[in-house]
């Protein structure tokens, strides 16, 4: 059902690190007795903890998003990607220096069927460190189908996508959650080779990934702190649409579309790192639930569904009425920092330049 891919959007400069304020209460207290040389080491301590991390090779990087390539051959479908250092503004006028794959923080959307057997090259431009790719579409021994790629290096892995869904992919260079928080992350989805039940009555069908960000490239933070954003973004499945990075006001900006009537079907995909998704859209009740996207996994009649840091699912829905359909996760303390989309349904389904509002 699905083909196509496209690609994102990007922006210059970087990113600055907030001092944790545990830090600083301690610094308060301690003041008065320690000596005027450890009182210099605390401020000079504080003073390095409000610079950027970024890797000093990365910091002049910033590389074009490269987009993706995939050629098929019967059932053998050759792909290549990037590992790359590219700036995405994840905020207005808050540039993140990402890790990323392709140079979109989701990386670029990978379609494949069941039954494919995936040539995979992972090209690393980044100079400073290895890369990898772990597909959850796969069986493979990690440490050899997921194996580093170095710096400057190219690998090739091959693997069957034996499974359908709805995947998570992401790089799985240690330490891992430095590399997913950073960017490297992404979905693929493996079509079901006998199609999901309800195909024929799906008009309208898109890709929606949440994800979170955190202090920049502050492992400390990731680990221990909670999400400065949680958003989301969209990825074209087919030809004319959109395809954004994971920002606040991405499918905020640009709605996605239906018409009156409309059955939509969203292939969703929580790549975390860390938070589950309470993935739930205003205004209407999931009519067809395919965990992880599977046809294996149909449900009926859910108003949320509960995507796992890592968890997909295919969701189908009828918008009855004109108007503007907010999808959240239902935790809402997330979706205060971010995580809103609206679908807007019209009577033809085409913008009709209102506004949506809501920001
Ligand atoms: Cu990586």
């Amino acid at each position: 059902m699905i083909k196509k891919i496209g690609y994102g959007v990007v922006v210059g400069l970087s990113a600055t690190v907030l001092l944790l304020s545990a830090c600083a209460d301690e610094s308060q207290d301690t003041k008065h007795d320690v000596s005027p040389d450890l009182e210099n080491a605390i401020e000079t301590v504080n003073a390095e903890a409000n610079t950027p991390e970024v890797i000093e090779p990365h910091k002049e990087l910033n590389d074009d998003p490269v987009p993706l390539e995939i050629e098929r051959d019967g059932t053998d479908v050759y792909i290549n990607m990037t590992a790359q250092i590219t700036d995405i503004e994840i905020e207005k006028g808050y540039n993140y220096k990402a890790w990323t794959f392709n140079g979109e923080a989701p990386g670029p959307l990978v379609v494949v069927n069941e039954g494919d057997t995936i040539h995979f090259t992972l090209e690393n431009k980044d100079p400073a460190i290895p890369h990898s790719m772990d597909f959850h579409a796969v069986h493979t021994a990690p440490d050899k189908g997921f194996a580093n790629v170095e710096p400057n290096e190219e690998g090739t892995f091959s693997y069957q996508a034996t499974k359908p869904g709805v995947f998570m992919y992401h790089c799985g260079t240690a330490p891992v959650l430095s590399h997913i928080a950073n960017g490297m992350h992404g979905v693929i989805i493996v079509q079901p080779k006998d199609g999901y039940p309800t195909d024929h009555e799906v008009e309208k069908e898109y890709a929606i990934i949440q994800n979170e960000w955190y202090k920049y490239n502050d492992l400390d933070d990731m680990t221990n702190g909670v999400p400065s954003q949680v958003v989301f973004s969209t990825k074209a499945l087919h030809e004319g649409q959109s395809n954004t990075n994971g920002t606040v006001t991405a499918v905020k900006d640009e709605p996605l579309l239906a018409k009156v009537g409309d059955k939509v079907r969203i292939y969703v995909n929580n790549v975390g790192p860390n938070e589950v998704s309470s993935f739930h859209v205003v205004g209407t009740v999931f009519d067809d639930v395919y965990i992880d996207g599977n046809p294996a996994n149909h449900m009926e009649g859910l108003q949320t569904v509960m995507l796992p840091a890592s968890g997909g699912a295919v969701v189908e829905f009828t918008v009855k009425e004109e108007g503007v359909y907010p999808f959240v996760t239902h935790q809402f303390n997330h979706a205060q920092k971010g995580a809103v989309g609206f679908i807007k349904v019209t009577a033809d389904g085409k913008d009709d330049g209102s506004e949506v509002g809501g920001h």
